[in-house]
């Protein structure tokens, strides 16, 4: 008698919890339902570090969610197995559609640690990862993707996500008329761009060079003082502060016997090891701005100086603000982090 209470109790205990995550996941649909995506374009330095990677799993996983449009993906680093990797992503995440555009005469062509391996990887005769594109070297240009995917979009709406180098984005501002639009690049992106969201420098109390403005000074100089629109920089120190556990790496991907952000992560470093959040953070805060995950500073002015260091001067009038986390922001980030990077393709419709 005792096990058969017992037994009610837990099939009781097991139909409220079933009940609580249909109400949880409803509230989740719903709320996303009420404000309309953010039109987002990701521009990375993909294959140079794994947080590109993980970053991209994010934002899908938000576009899943109805929370983000993802437009385009643009890539920095000027490798030509850049965009078959995206293209395999993208593929997995049920968006193999998505334009993407990459850099020529761009920096670090190298390889990298996983790019070559999963865009090769083969299961018998079959690609392990499905692609659609063939042939990057008859890619689009990034500046030709970037003005496509602006023009098409309201006025003030677009968020460009840059974690890498900032090459295109300061080309695109360069970038004179063309068959997208009438206007210049700069007329462009002050019409349609609501907000650059961008990993680059360091804002810690200790400030070092940092990899994305270090290897393309010119181009983020660039960036920091012509950018016609709100740029919210994430610093070094902030990913630094928020590291993805390996654990969620080892534990959270199995849902499928091949996932390419877990095979990417295994192949970048030995593991097990918990990597710096630095372009998840610019990714996330793009789409959730409000959700209190990080502080804003006040307002004012990025520069990069002549040894490659940025320097942020406040100021009312200024268009820059850079994150800040506390610690307990920290444990909220990185958990929103793995549930994010870890959800898998078909989370939307087993919701409904
Ligand atoms: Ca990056």
């Amino acid at each position: 008698m005792a096990e058969v209470t017992f037994g009610a109790r837990a099939a009781a205990r097991v139909a409220l919890i079933a009940v609580l995550w249909a109400t949880h996941a409803c509230g989740l649909a719903g709320s996303a339902r009420v404000a309309a995506p953010v039109p987002l374009i990701f521009d990375t330095d993909i294959g140079n570090d794994i947080d590109d990677t993980l970053a991209l799993g994010v934002i899908h996983a938000l576009a899943i969610r109805g929370e983000c449009r993802l437009l385009a993906v643009t890539t920095s680093k000027d490798n030509p197995l850049c965009a078959p990797f995206v293209d395999l992503v993208n593929t997995f995440y049920g968006r193999g559609d998505t334009p993407i555009g990459v850099v020529r005469g761009g920096k670090t062509p190298e390889e990298g640690r996983y790019l070559r391996k999963l865009v090769e990887a083969r299961d018998g005769e079959r690609l392990r990862y499905p692609r659609n594109l063939v042939d990057a070297a008859a890619m689009p240009d990034a500046v030709a993707i970037l003005r496509r995917a602006l023009a098409g979009e309201a006025d003030g709406s677009v968020v460009l996500v840059v974690v890498g180098f900032s090459t295109n984005i300061a080309r695109l501002l360069d970038s004179p008329a063309d068959e997208h639009s009438p206007l210049t690049g700069r007329e462009l992106v002050a019409k349609k761009c609501r907000l650059l969201s961008i990993m680059a420098g360091n804002y810690g109390p200790k400030p070092t060079k940092e990899y994305n403005v270090f290897i393309a000074p010119e181009a983020a100089r660039q960036v920091y003082a012509a950018w016609p629109t709100e740029i919210v920089a994430s610093g070094y120190e902030i990913g630094q502060a928020i590291k993805y556990p390996a654990a969620s790496i080892e534990r959270d991907f199995g849902y499928v016997a091949h996932h390419p952000l877990r095979e990417a992560y295994e192949l970048f470093d030995k593991m097990p090891y918990d990597r710096e959040t630095w372009d998840l953070t610019s990714a996330l805060y793009a789409v959730r701005p409000d959700r209190g995950y990080f502080t804003l500073s006040e307002p004012g002015t990025i520069t990069v100086d002549d040894k490659q260091l940025t320097h942020f001067a406040p100021s009312a009038a200024g268009r820059h603000r850079h994150l800040k986390v506390d610690a307990e922001q920290i444990a909220r980030v990185r958990e929103a982090l793995v549930m994010l990077a870890s959800q898998p393709p078909g989370h939307a419709a087993a919701a409904r």
